[in-house]
């Protein structure tokens, strides 16, 4: 893993797992997708992701760590991130799961 933007996530992912169980977990993802997304177009963008993370106090993240996170989550190649792309990323950048 090249970008450490998901460090946050990792470490708090095995103790929401457990005290959400998978359904409740994948529920979570699903909210913080929508926290990430653009809203009119229903996928997280460089742009909104970019616009988000700032909104979400994630100051410190560079633009090379948006385009990684990107990269590595984006499996169509649209260049941006869908619900499930999305998910897809977060459980594999969770080590516990
Ligand atoms: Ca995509």
């Amino acid at each position: 893993m090249d970008f450490d933007f998901g460090a946050e996530f990792q470490d708090n992912f095995p103790s929401m797992m457990a005290r959400l169980g998978a359904e409740g977990f994948i529920l979570e993802l699903c909210s913080g997708f929508r926290l990430l997304m653009d809203a009119s177009k229903g996928l997280i963008t460089f742009e909104s992701l970019k616009r988000n993370c700032l909104i979400l106090g994630l100051h410190d993240i560079g633009d090379d760590e948006i385009v990684c996170m990107l990269m590595e989550g984006d499996l169509d190649g649209d260049g941006a991130l869908s619900q499930m792309e999305f998910c897809i990323l977060m459980f594999r950048l969770s080590p516990g799961i």
